[in-house]
């Protein structure tokens, strides 16, 4: 069972969003290519509140990238981004979004971030999605999107823990910062994920 998880592929992380990755865009393609490839297709959306507290916009005398404390973890302030219906929120409309079988929404509670599609990231809440994953036989999970060195990559561990299979398809994802995203390879293979590139599966 070959699932292909897609990880916010939304507006606000391509070219002319919010938090725009580099080169968000041109993995769009490779995504819609691969997509018949496989057996499940699923997919995530970072899905906020404006009042979220990720938001630097939210922390008067804050800028944006700055790291602060918040609730016991470190939070980098992002711009505001990904907010709840929005356009900036919605998938880009150039991703081939009909193979998508269910839509897994994370960050909606203010107080927290979430980067995984999994569990927030002090791991006090489940999304729902190893379940489902479990439920529907999935055992290989393939991982797109953006970004690598965040939502990724947070998500390719978390998979790595719950006991799935976890590859990253590297032509498949963008970072937004090329040393952190060095660093988050280094440890996917540590924990026993995989990193291929999308000519390895066709
Ligand atoms: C993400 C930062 C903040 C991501 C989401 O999708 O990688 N990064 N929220
Ligand atoms: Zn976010």
């Amino acid at each position: 069972m070959k699932t292909l998880v897609l990880i916010d592929v939304q507006n606000d992380f391509i070219p002319g969003g919010a938090l725009a990755v580099p080169g968000g865009d041109e993995i769009i393609p490779i995504l819609n290519k691969l997509q018949p490839e496989f057996d499940l297709v699923i997919a995530t959306q970072d899905w906020h509140p404006a009042e979220h507290s990720s938001f630097a916009a939210n922390h008067p005398g804050k800028n944006e990238f700055e790291v602060i404390t918040w609730q016991g973890q470190e939070q980098v302030l992002w711009p505001v981004h990904c907010v709840q219906k929005s356009r900036g929120a919605r998938f880009h409309k150039q991703l081939e979004i009909s193979r998508i079988e269910a839509i897994f929404r994370k960050g909606m509670n203010t107080e927290i971030d979430s980067y995984s599609g999994f569990y927030d990231n002090a791991k006090l809440k489940s999304t729902g999605l190893a379940g489902y994953l479990r439920d529907k036989g999935a055992k290989d999970l393939y991982f797109g999107g953006l970004a690598a060195d965040y939502c990724v990559y947070f998500s390719i561990l978390d998979a790595l823990e719950e006991g799935f299979n976890a590859i990253l398809i590297e032509d498949a994802t963008r970072a937004i910062d090329p040393a952190g995203y060095e660093e988050a390879k280094q440890t996917i293979l540590q924990r026993g994920g995989k990193i291929i590139h999308s000519k390895d599966l066709f």
